[in-house]
C-alpha cells in the first residue's frame, strides 16, 4: 500500500468507525493455509466487487476485487446480509388476510402476524389476486410498477422479472421518475436538455487540470461514491486522492456549500460555507445579482449559447414577479451567509476556472426544480459551460460519474416486457379515465384520493383507483415519505404482495410475501464501473438459496406457469443459459472493439477488463459549435426563460428560476417556532438505504442503544439536556420515532440528520405508533416538489426533540414476522 493511498484510508474512515470493524467482522477460515484457489469466488455488489472465501456450505469470508484500489468498509456488512437473522425463511401470508382475504380488517395491516404457507399455495394466491383484479375491475387497479435498488446482476435484475411476468399476464399501472432525481430529470431537459443527472460528466483528469476552484453544492463524494448501481470499483477514488494533494499545495480551491461538514471535506480538507437548509436559491440569486450588478457576467457566452437572460434580469432587479431586489443583504436575512461573504464568492467563481458540482439532495425537497435551473443560470453567467474544468455538473457523486467511459457495450438484461406484446392473457387496455402512468411518488396519493387531477409536466394525471400493488426489488416502507399517513392509505389496498429475502417493513404490511434469495445465491453477471463501464464481472453463486427461498427468476416462471405462460417466460433456457447469453450478446455488440474470451474462460477468470477510458469534457461540442450539436432543449440553447414550462401557468414551477419559500423550513423560516430543528435525511455511510440495516453485527458498529443515530448540534441538544449516546424522542405532528443522539459540531445548530433507510420499527399498526429504531420518513412529509415534476420533498421536514423519558421499548424492527399457527 503506497503511502498516500494509506492516508487515503485513514482520512476515508478515521471518522467511520471503521477501526471498530477491522477485519474482526470477517471470520478468516482456520484452512486459509492450504487454501485452494477454486474456493475462491468472484461476485459483486453494489458496494463493491469481490472475492469470498467458500468452505463447508458457508461464506467465510470477503475480500475486494484486486481492481478495486478503494474498497469501502461496506464490505464487512455483507455476510451479514446473506446470514441475518431477518431474513425470510418461508412463503408468509398475513393472517387476517388469510381468513378473509379482501374482506380482511385492513386497519391491522402492519400487526406482523403472518401463516406459513408452502410454495404452491402462496403462488396460486398471488395468481388468483391478479385473475380477481384483471376480472372484477381491470388494469387500473393493479400497480407493479414501483422500482428500487434491486441487486446487481442482470440475468436475475428482480424489477425486470416481476414486469415481465405480470406484464404477461395483463395490463396495468406504470411510473414515471425516481425518488433519486424527481426534479432534477424533470427540470433539466427543458434548461441544458438533457436530464443531466444521469448524464456522464467531465473527466477528473480535465478537472483536476484545469479547475482552479470546485464547488461542492450539496454533494458529499467521498461518502456517495462507496456505492453504484454496478458492481462498483471505486475508480473515481484515485482522483480524489489527487484533488487532496492539489488542495494541499493550493492549486485547487475546493468550497463546500451545505448545512453539514460532509465526509468529503473532512477528507479532502476544504474549505465549507454553511448555508441554511433549502435556501440555496436565494444564496445564487444574490450572486446572480452580483455578477449583473459588478457586470462580471460573460455577455458573449450568453448571447451565443443562452435565450431569456432579459425576462430574468427585471426579476433579480426587483421589478417583475415578488418585486424584490435579490440583494445579497436580502439573501443574508434567508441563507445566513453574510452579504459581503455572497460578494466575495461570486467574484471568485468567475475570477477563474471554476466546476460547479451539484448533488441531489437540494433536489430532494419542495420547489427542488428551481436550485438545479438557477445552477444552470449561474454556470451560464460564469460562462466556462463546455470547457475542461468549468461549467456545472448534477452527477459527479454518483456511481462513478467522471471516470472516462471505456465505451464498451453491457451485457443487456433480462427482458422487462412481454415477447409478444398481444399475447398476454388479459387484453383489457381500459382504465376507465384513470391514468396508466403516475408520477413515481404520487401513487399514495392515489390510494388517498383517486380519481384525483394532478398537473404533472404539462400533462393532467388522474390517479387510479389502485387495489392491489406487487413490490419487487424496492422497500417502499423505507423510500417513500410520511409513515402514518402510508398508513391510513395502505387500508384501502385489498391485497399487497412483496417479493424479498429479508423482513422489511414493507413485508411486515404485506399480505403475501415471497422469499427471494439474495444475490449471491444465484449466478449472474454485471459490469463493474458503472459510467466508465470498465469491464465486466462473473457474479457466482456463492451458497444454494437458503431456507426456501428462490430466484427472483424461478418465482415468476411459478407465477407464468400458473397461466400457461412458462415457456414464453423463460424462452426455454435456464438461469446459466441466460447469464451464457448476455455474456454472448456482450462479446457480439464489442466485437472488432475489445477483444472478449469464449465464455468459459470467463467464468473460470471472473472478469473482462476493458481499460482505461477516453477522457472526455461535457458539452464541449455543444460550446463548439451550438448550431450543429444543439442542445436538447426546445430551442437547442441553454434556456434560462423556458417559454414551454411558463406556459404551463404553473404557480411553484414559472417561467424561470425563482425562489419559493418552503412549507417548512428552519432557521426562521414557517414551522420552526413549533419544531425548530431540520431534519436531513440524506443518504447512509454504511447502507445503501434500507440495504444492509439488517446486518446485525455491521449494524452494531454505529448504533446508539440499539437505534439509529441522529446526529445533533452541541449545543441545540445540551439546551434540550441531551448528552451523546443519549436516547432522544424525535417528533411532529405527522409522526415520533426513538434515536440515539451522537452530538458533532459537524453539524449546524437547526441542523439534525438520521440517515435515509433506517428500517421502520412501529410498536404496533396504528397511527402514531412509536417507531422504536428511527426510520426519518416516519417524521417527513408526502408533498410533492411542483406541478412539474410531482417528485418528493423529503428533505422539508422540521422536528423538535426531548430527550426520552420512560420505560424503553424493544427495537421491533430485525426478528422477522410474528407466525401463527
Ligand atoms: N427521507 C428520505 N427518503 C428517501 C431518500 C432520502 O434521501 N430521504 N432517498 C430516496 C432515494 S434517492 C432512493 S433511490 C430510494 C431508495 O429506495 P429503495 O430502492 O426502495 O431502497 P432499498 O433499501 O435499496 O430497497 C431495495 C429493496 O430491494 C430488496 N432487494 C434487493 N435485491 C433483491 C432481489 O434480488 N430480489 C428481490 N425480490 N428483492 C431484492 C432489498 O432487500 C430491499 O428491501 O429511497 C428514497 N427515500
Ligand atoms: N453510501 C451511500 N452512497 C449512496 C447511496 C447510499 O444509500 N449510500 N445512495 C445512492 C443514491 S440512490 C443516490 S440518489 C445518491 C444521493 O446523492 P445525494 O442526494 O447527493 O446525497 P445526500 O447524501 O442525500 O446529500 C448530499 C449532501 O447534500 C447536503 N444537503 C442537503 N440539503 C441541502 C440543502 O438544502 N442545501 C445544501 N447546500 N446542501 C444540502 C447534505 O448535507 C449532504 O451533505 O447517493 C448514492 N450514493
Ligand atoms: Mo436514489
Amino acid at each position: 500500500m503506497s503511502i498516500s493511498r494509506r492516508r487515503f484510508l485513514q482520512g476515508l474512515f478515521a471518522s467511520s468507525g471503521a477501526a471498530l470493524v477491522g477485519p474482526g467482522l470477517l471470520q478468516v477460515a482456520h484452512a486459509s493455509s492450504n487454501e485452494l484457489a477454486s474456493q475462491w469466488k468472484i461476485s459483486g455488489s453494489h458496494w463493491g466487487a469481490f472475492r469470498a472465501r467458500v468452505y463447508a456450505g458457508k461464506v467465510q469470508e470477503i475480500k475486494a476485487f484486486e481492481l478495486d484500489k478503494y474498497p469501502t468498509d461496506m464490505l464487512n456488512g455483507i455476510q451479514g446480509i446473506i446470514y441475518s437473522p431477518s431474513r425470510i425463511r418461508y412463503p408468509m401470508v398475513r393472517y387476517e388476510w388469510y381468513l378473509n382475504r379482501q374482506k380482511s380488517n385492513n386497519a391491522k395491516r402492519g400487526d406482523n402476524r403472518f401463516i406459513r404457507v408452502t410454495w404452491d399455495e402462496a403462488i396460486t394466491l398471488f395468481h388468483d389476486e391478479l385473475e380477481r383484479m384483471q376480472t372484477q375491475y381491470g388494469p387500473w387497479a393493479i400497480h407493479a410498477g414501483s422500482t428500487g435498488w434491486r441487486s446487481t446482476g442482470q440475468v436475475h435484475s428482480c424489477g425486470n422479472h416481476m414486469a415481465r411476468a405480470i406484464a404477461m399476464h395483463g395490463y396495468s399501472v406504470s411510473k414515471v421518475g425516481d425518488y433519486s432525481t424527481g426534479a432534477g430529470q424533470t427540470i433539466m431537459p427543458y434548461v441544458l436538455g438533457s436530464t443531466e443527472v444521469y448524464a456522464q460528466g467531465t473527466s477528473w483528469p480535465l478537472i483536476l487540470k484545469h479547475s482552479k476552484t470546485i464547488v461542492l453544492w450539496g454533494t458529499d463524494l467521498v461518502k456517495n461514491l462507496q456505492v453504484g448501481w454496478n458492481c462498483e470499483t471505486h475508480e473515481a477514488f484515485e482522483y480524489l486522492e489527487q484533488l487532496k494533494e492539489k488542495i494541499a499545495k493550493k492549486e485547487i480551491r475546493v468550497i463546500s456549500i451545505d448545512p453539514v461538514i460532509t465526509k468529503t471535506q473532512g477528507y479532502l480538507n476544504s474549505e465549507q460555507r454553511y448555508i441554511n437548509p433549502q435556501t440555496d436559491v436565494p444564496f445564487m440569486l444574490a450572486i446572480a445579482h452580483t455578477l449583473y450588478n459588478e457586470d462580471l457576467y460573460d455577455k458573449k457566452f450568453l448571447d451565443t449559447y443562452a435565450l431569456g437572460f432579459e425576462e430574468f434580469v427585471p426579476y433579480l432587479q426587483g421589478k417583475s414577479k415578488d418585486m424584490i431586489e435579490k440583494t445579497p443583504e436580502w439573501a443574508a436575512s434567508i441563507c445566513g451567509i453574510k452579504a459581503d461573504d455572497i460578494r466575495e464568492f461570486a467574484r471568485l467563481l468567475v475570477s477563474d476556472r471554476t466546476q460547479i458540482m451539484v448533488g441531489w439532495s437540494l433536489q430532494r425537497q419542495q420547489h427542488g426544480e428551481q436550485p438545479y435551473w438557477m445552477a444552470a443560470v449561474l454556470a451560464a453567467m460564469i460562462g466556462q459551460i463546455g470547457l475542461p474544468g468549468g461549467g456545472v455538473s448534477y452527477a459527479h457523486h454518483y456511481s462513478s460519474v467522471g471516470v472516462a467511459s471505456t465505451g464498451a457495450a453491457g451485457p443487456g438484461g433480462f427482458p422487462r416486457n412481454p415477447d409478444k406484446p398481444n399475447k398476454r392473457i388479459h387484453k383489457n387496455k381500459d382504465f376507465k379515465g384513470y391514468s396508466s402512468t403516475i408520477p413515481v411518488a404520487r401513487w399514495v396519493d392515489a390510494l388517498l384520493e383517486p380519481g384525483k387531477k394532478i398537473q404533472a409536466n404539462g400533462a393532467t394525471i388522474t390517479l387510479p383507483d389502485l387495489k392491489m400493488m406487487v413490490f419487487s426489488g424496492c422497500n417502499p416502507w423505507h423510500h417513500h415519505q410520511d409513515r402514518n399517513n402510508m398508513k391510513k392509505a395502505f387500508q384501502k389496498l385489498e391485497t399487497v404482495v412483496s417479493i424479498d429475502f429479508t423482513w422489511t417493513a414493507t413485508c411486515r404490511f404485506s399480505d403475501i410475501v415471497l422469499p427471494a434469495c439474495t444475490q449471491w445465491e444465484r449466478n449472474d453477471l454485471d459490469l463493474y464501473g458503472s459510467y466508465s463501464a470498465r469491464g465486466l464481472i462473473a457474479m457466482h453463486k456463492l451458497v444454494d438459496p437458503l431456507f426456501q427461498s428462490k430466484t427472483d427468476f424461478d418465482i415468476f416462471t411459478l407465477l407464468a406457469r400458473k397461466f400457461g405462460q412458462e415457456k414464453d417466460y423463460t424462452r426455454g433456457k435456464n438461469e446459466m443459459q441466460w447469464v451464457e447469453e448476455l455474456y454472448d450478446g456482450c462479446v457480439k455488440a464489442n466485437k472488432g472493439k475489445f477483444d472478449m474470451p469464449d465464455f468459459k474462460t470467463f467464468w473460470k477468470d471472473g472478469f473482462v477488463d476493458f481499460g482505461k477510458g477516453k477522457e472526455w469534457t461535457r458539452q464541449a461540442d455543444f460550446r463548439e459549435d451550438p448550431e450543429i450539436h444543439a442542445l436538447g432543449t426546445p430551442s437547442g440553447f441553454i434556456e434560462i426563460f423556458s417559454r414551454k414550462i411558463d406556459r404551463y401557468g404553473y404557480k411553484e414551477c414559472q417561467g424561470h428560476p425563482m425562489w419559493f419559500e418552503k412549507s417548512e423550513r428552519s432557521h426562521g423560516g414557517p414551522g420552526s417556532d413549533k419544531h425548530p430543528i431540520w431534519l436531513q435525511s440524506c443518504h447512509p455511510n454504511k447502507r445503501l438505504h434500507s440495504q444492509m440495516c439488517d446486518s446485525q453485527a455491521f449494524r452494531e458498529t454505529y448504533t446508539v442503544q440499539g437505534r439509529e443515530p441522529i446526529y445533533l448540534n452541541p449545543t441545540d441538544a445540551k439546551q434540550r439536556g441531551i448528552k451523546d449516546g443519549d436516547l432522544v424522542r424525535v417528533f411532529n405532528d405527522r409522526g415520533q420515532l426513538l434515536a440515539g443522539a451522537v452530538l458533532s459540531n459537524n453539524f449546524a445548530p437547526g441542523v439534525a440528520r438520521i440517515e435515509e433507510g433506517a428500517w421502520y420499527a412501529p410498536i404496533d399498526e396504528t397511527i402514531g405508533s412509536l417507531d422504536t429504531y428511527g426510520d426519518p420518513n416516519t417524521l417527513t412529509q408526502d408533498i410533492p416538489t411542483s406541478e412539474l415534476a410531482q417528485a418528493t420533498s423529503a428533505n422539508t421536514c422540521q422536528v423538535e426533540y426531548e430527550k426520552f423519558k420512560g420505560k424503553v421499548p424493544a427495537v421491533t424492527a430485525f426478528t422477522g414476522p410474528t407466525e401463527v399457527n
